[in-house]
């Protein structure tokens, strides 16, 4: 990284109010800083025993040590202000291991210091992008035609990466703008639930973020920005819902057929189809009897009416889930009533983090201080992602199945458990109706971000008995009350198992992908490759979705390194069809399932979206990230079937270097 050293100059100007900033930083990432630079590294030893796990708030150094931090960082900065000496890159190899231990308060096992070096790019060498080996023809690069389909936050970053290439595309998007599932959800309250200095690009780490756990409206326009800035605007068209996508086995092209808002219809041919429709882009309308009946508004929390104005009102929510625990504790305090409607409870779990804006001095810090963003990236990467995973593995001789898995599962349900009872103030009903009756992780683990105080409210009433039927003028639960309300809104999630539906997507000799998968069995091949469907490929396709953690942004470029190196193959091979072959694919699944056979979500009395009518996981990944990033990390050309205009064999394809 190459220090903007007038930056620096301005930022050390002043070293007293530059110590006055490093104050409101966290003082992990700060000490990495500090070694990184070439500080002394005993400052290691030092801080060690007060970090005491990987969030920012698991510090607990003496105000008089982190002073003296501060002294020696500061010092050290002037002086690299002053003589204009450049960073160092990335840090000593021989130091790493130690560094991330100390900043994370963990062990941070060896096969995570690839990830680190590559989440954090200290050296700006965009370890991520895919580049070409050999020269390509202009003309070659000018025949070939990628269509993606949908821009939200995976389809941007893909979008992207094939403009850097110079592979022509376009992008087709059903709405009027960028976004996807965060320019759809606008419900109250929407916030990401991954703290978000981690979940965003990592060639884009924001050092302007509002809050730890962005609003939703917040990471819609860092998207906008990253399209806009990067002239990718022009390659989408929007308002176009791609309703067939159709592979012709002479021509070897996909044609895609569109129609707008208007009807008007239009066909495309493609050598390559990209879906980045992502899981949860379709609402889920539950199927209660009398919902139309209503007379007053009644919408999904992914089409939000803002036309409604909901205060003062009686209003009811319908789900509990990660939408529906935004919602009710935002809107409770400006609603005559509010009705929850819970059919289960979630388990969330606290953080502090959640409730906390970013100070305009830590926003300065973030920007200003040569690396202290990158490893806060990895801090709160480590803090959110792998270190819960192996508390989703069932232990077959755990006494009791059904409260917990293991050991580490229990400890954690019991801290959840007092959780709960201290937030709700020791409400006996309150305490039953709120802790679930299947092991921490079963569903998506949520972030309480005020959810078991609004239950507190006199406003707020939580009906578990059931819904029975709606009404003209409310919800009648399971035992025969009429809830009177003015608003219902439905948080009750989305129509996830049915993959690309509903499009038609029609692959070779004419199969189509519902022959293949059915209405919930989609199955690809890292989530990315279906036999029988050449030159198709998915970003957050089956089997991806994470639900101990990490960030969908992350496991969307595995996705997108995997993709680009798949066409760099095509290209530079000049094949015309790339296919997965059957038997990497079934290996694939099977190592999937056996996996989930002895995780959380498979797990009996689980009862979630992630799993379809028959048991299996279809939409989890049941991989740690480290795992899926090895796993996608290399293209390998021997597990697909290749075939130029001349159908020349995959052996060929399998001698080309990597
Ligand atoms: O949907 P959900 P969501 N009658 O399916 C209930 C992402 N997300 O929109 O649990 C009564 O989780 C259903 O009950 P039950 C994230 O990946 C992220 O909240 O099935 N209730 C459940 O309570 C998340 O996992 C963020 O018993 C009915 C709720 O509705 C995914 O989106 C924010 C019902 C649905 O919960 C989906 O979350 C929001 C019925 N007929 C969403 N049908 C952030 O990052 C369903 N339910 C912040």
């Amino acid at each position: 990284m190459s220090i903007n050293i007038e930056k620096l100059k301005e930022a050390t100007a002043d070293p007293d109010k530059l110590k006055a900033m490093l104050r409101v930083s966290h003082t992990a990432p700060l000490l990495m800083v500090y070694v990184h630079l070439g500080g002394d590294p005993i400052w290691l030893d030092r801080l060690a025993p007060y970090i005491k796990g990987p969030w920012p708030f698991d510090e607990c150094a003496s105000t008089e040590l982190k002073e003296e931090l501060y002294q020696a960082i500061t010092d050290l900065l002037v002086e690299y202000a002053k003589t204009g000496r450049q960073a160092p890159g990335n840090p000593p190899k021989e130091l790493l291991p130690k560094m991330l231990n100390t900043l994370t308060g963990q062990e941070v096992p060896p096969e995570y210091l690839e990830i680190a070096i590559e989440e954090t790019d200290f050296a700006e060498v965009s370890p991520k992008t895919v580049h070409w080996r050999k020269e390509i023809p202009q003309s070659r690069l000018a025949d070939f035609k990628v269509v993606m389909i949908g821009a939200g936050f995976s389809g941007v970053g893909m979008g992207l990466d094939l403009m850097k290439a110079g592979i022509p595309f376009v992008i087709f998007e059903k709405n009027d703008e960028v976004g996807g599932t965060w320019y759809e959800n606008t419900y109250p309250g929407i916030a990401v639930d991954t703290a978000n200095h981690f979940y965003s690009y990592s060639f884009d780490m924001n050092p302007k973020w509002d809050h730890y756990y962005a609003k939703g409206n917040a990471i819609q326009e860092y998207i906008v920005k990253n399209c806009d800035a990067n002239g990718l605007r022009k390659h989408i068209r929007f308002n176009t819902e791609v309703s067939d996508v159709i592979w012709d086995e002479k021509t070897n092209l996909w044609t895609v057929k569109t129609h707008d808002k208007d009807g008007n219809e239009t066909s495309t041919t493609a050598n390559v189809v990209i879906s980045a429709v992502g899981q949860l882009n379709r609402p889920l309308i539950p199927d209660i009897k009398g919902l139309d009946t209503f007379e007053g508004p009644a919408f999904h929390s992914a089409q939000w009416d803002h036309s409604v104005d909901y205060k003062g009102k009686k209003v009811a929510v319908i789900g509990t889930g990660a939408s529906g625990m935004q919602i009710a504790p935002t809107i409770a305090p400006d609603v005559e009533k509010c009705v929850i409607f819970q059919r289960s409870p979630h388990w969330a779990m606290p953080n502090k983090l959640v409730f906390e804006t970013v100070s305009d001095n830590a926003k300065w810090v973030l920007e200003y201080i040569p690396y202290y963003n990158k490893w806060f990236r990895f801090q709160l990467f480590w803090a959110t992602s792998d270190g819960f995973h192996k508390m989703l593995h069932v232990d077959p001789n755990w006494p009791r199945p059904q409260d917990s898995l293991n050991e580490e599962n229990q400890k954690f349900r019991e801290h959840l458990e007092q959780y709960i009872k201290t937030e709700v103030k020791g409400d006996p009903e309150l305490i039953k109706k709120s802790t679930p009756n299947y092991p921490p992780y079963g569903k998506r683990m949520l972030r309480d971000g005020g959810w078991y105080k609004m239950l507190l409210r006199d406003n707020v009433e939580l009906v578990t008995c059931g819904i029975d039927h709606i009404e003209a003028k409310g919800v009648v639960d399971n035992e025969g009350k009429l809830h009177e309300v003015d608003v219902i809104a439905l948080a009750t999630g989305f129509k996830a198992k049915e993959f690309l539906a509903p499009m038609n997507v029609v692959g070779r000799g004419g199969v189509t992908i519902r022959d293949e998968w059915g209405d919930e069995d989609a199955r690809a091949h890292l989530g990315i490759t279906v036999p029988k469907f050449p030159n198709l490929f998915l970003i957050y396709g089956p089997n991806t979705n994470l639900a101990h953690g990490g960030s969908a942004v992350y496991h969307s470029e595995c996705q997108v390194r995997y993709i680009m190196q798949a066409l760099r193959e095509m290209i530079e091979n000049g094949y015309t069809s790339l296919e997965v072959k059957e038997e990497p694919f079934w290996a694939y699944q099977d190592k999937v399932d056996s996996e989930h056979a002895g995780m959380v979500w498979a797990h009996k009395g689980v009862d979630n979206w992630y799993k379809n009518s028959k048991g299996r996981v279809t939409q989890n990944s049941p991989w740690r990230l480290v795992d899926y990033r090895n796993l996608t990390l290399k293209f390998n050309p021997a597990e697909y079937s290749c075939s130029k205009d001349t159908a020349e064999s995959a052996e060929e394809l399998e001698s080309s270097t990597v």
